[in-house]
């Protein structure tokens, strides 16, 4: 039998990763990207552009073995700075100490660390190549220069696509089968912005946070950069509605958007001296989240990442949940002989628990621009850390089992949905811990949760 081998479109998060991981359990490895070489072009994503990297992403990259490497440059994000207006921002903890905490770390570095390590582990790159078309009873593949529109045609054993949310490699598959795309466009969009370092080069604002500015039907959040810049990002509507609310359609111009700014975030608005050229430059961003009911055909080509599972990004897990799906499919392919029986396994897997995480991520929307300075919350969060402490193993928040462990989304997201109702049938009518029915909300929890460890062994 010929070696091991596959051909994965897209050197993105995801693509990179996937190909060092396969290539320490022994396949051929092949990655075609679009774009040029980050590493001799500067990272052609452009601006300074961040992510939160939490447990899960950090477990796939301690698998490539480059979670050093990334950590170098990451900055730690303790909690949520709320920006309510009224008050000073206050910090509300992710969990409960300092290793409990997400990090923000550039996509541009990120991506070439990984695709150092994949080549160095005998990946062949192959840039300046997008996927163009496919022949899958041939089994060949068109790849094309964008800017020569030179193509080559490249006979492959198995497809990955691990070419994000406008995946080439899915629009080929749907033409040979139905793949049950359906796309959820979200009416909000958003804009980006940034604040540059102070005059003597440090932060302006608490670098070991996720700022929010949450305003009821919007917000604005900030995250940190290791040049002591800020990438801030406002999510509006794009369309006004009956209430007549803030919208991008109806900021006709930059005099506009500085009012509006002025008027709901003045003191963000301040620390922004190129606000004006910024907002003229950069184009208001859409959001969706992809279902698909497949994400393989037999043994030829599977997809991952948010060429399979896009989602809105309000969790910060898109790439956490990519680079989970990396290691998942490489342990699939090492448990079984043939590539059709491992794609189906990863699929069975790892399908439901990115529709939860889907669900989750449009859900924490609501949270951080609306709860979040909301007394009832607060007290439920607060109740939340208390049964924590009650209930080691058996009680976790919501947060920390997306954030900080490696359950699987769907186990978190039904075990939210059970401690959300003990939450809020304990709190209803209350305004603090300490006039609560402890007892009863004891026997709650233990009727209503096992022990973490008994269903996620
Ligand atoms: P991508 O990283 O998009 O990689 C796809 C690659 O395929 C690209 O290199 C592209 O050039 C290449 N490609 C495209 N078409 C072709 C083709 N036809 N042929 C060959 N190559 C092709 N996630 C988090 O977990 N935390 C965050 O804080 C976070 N913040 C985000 C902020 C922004 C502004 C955005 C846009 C997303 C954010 N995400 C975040 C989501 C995260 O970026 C994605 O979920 C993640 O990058 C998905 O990885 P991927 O490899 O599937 O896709
Ligand atoms: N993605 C994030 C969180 C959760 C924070 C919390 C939220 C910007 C386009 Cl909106 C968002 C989070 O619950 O307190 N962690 O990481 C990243 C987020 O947005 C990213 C930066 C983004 C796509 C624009």
């Amino acid at each position: 039998m010929s070696a091991r081998q596959l051909t994965i479109v897209g050197a993105g998060l995801a693509g990179a990763l996937l190909g060092i991981l396969l290539r320490r359990r022994g396949w051929e490895v092949d990655l075609y990207e679009k774009r040029g070489d980050p590493r001799r072009l500067g990272y052609a994503g452009g601006r300074s552009i961040n992510l939160a990297l939490a447990e899960r992403g950090r477990h796939a990259l301690r698998a490539a073995d480059a979670d050093e490497a990334v950590m170098r440059h990451a900055i730690m994000m303790r909690g949520r700075m709320v920006h309510t207006g009224d008050a000073a921002p206050r910090l509300q903890r992710y969990g409960r100490d300092d290793g409990e905490v997400i990090w923000s770390v550039h996509r541009g570095d990120l991506n070439v660390v990984l695709l150092d390590l994949a080549e160095a582990a005998g990946a062949r790159l192959h840039f300046d190549a997008g996927l163009d078309a496919v022949n899958f009873d041939a089994r060949h593949a068109v790849f094309r220069d964008p800017a020569s529109g030179a193509t080559r045609e490249v006979p492959f054993q198995a497809l990955v696509g691990a070419d994000g949310a406008g995946s080439a490699l899915r629009a080929a598959m749907q033409r040979v089968r139905d793949l049950g795309e359906r796309v959820d466009v979200l009416d909000h969009g958003y804009k980006e912005l940034e604040i540059p370092p102070s005059a003597d080069g440090g932060f302006r604002i608490e670098p070991h946070a996720l700022h929010i500015w949450p305003r009821g039907h919007y917000m604005c959040i900030a995250l940190p950069n290791d040049e002591r810049t800020f990438t801030v990002t406002l999510f509006l509507p794009h369309r006004a509605g009956a209430d007549g609310g803030p919208a991008f359609d109806q900021i006709h111009d930059v005099d506009a958007a500085q009012a509006f700014f002025a008027r709901e975030f003045p003191d963000a608005l301040a620390l922004m001296p190129e606000f004006r050229a910024h907002w003229a430059a950069n184009p208001v961003g859409q959001l969706a989240t992809l279902y698909l009911d497949r994400w393989h055909l037999d043994g030829r080509a599977v997809l991952l990442g948010d060429a399979a599972h896009a989602m809105v990004p309000f969790h910060g897990q898109g790439m956490n949940c990519a680079f989970e799906d990396c290691v998942a499919l490489a342990d699939q392919l090492d448990a079984h002989a043939d590539t059709a029986d491992a794609f189906a396994a990863f699929e069975a897997q790892r399908r439901p628990d990115a529709a939860a995480i889907q669900r989750m991520a449009l859900d924490n929307y609501l949270e951080m621009r609306d709860r979040v300075d909301d007394a009832d919350y607060l007290l439920q969060r607060e109740l939340e850390l208390a049964l924590q402490a009650r209930h080691p193993g058996r009680f976790v928040p919501h947060y920390a089992m997306v954030t900080f462990m490696r359950i699987p989304y769907s186990l978190a997201m039904r075990r939210t949905d059970l401690q959300r109702c003990i939450l809020e049938r304990a709190t209803a009518g209350h305004t603090a811990l300490d006039a609560l029915d402890w007892p009863a909300i004891d026997a709650e929890v233990r009727a209503q949760l096992t022990p973490l460890e008994d269903v996620a062994a």
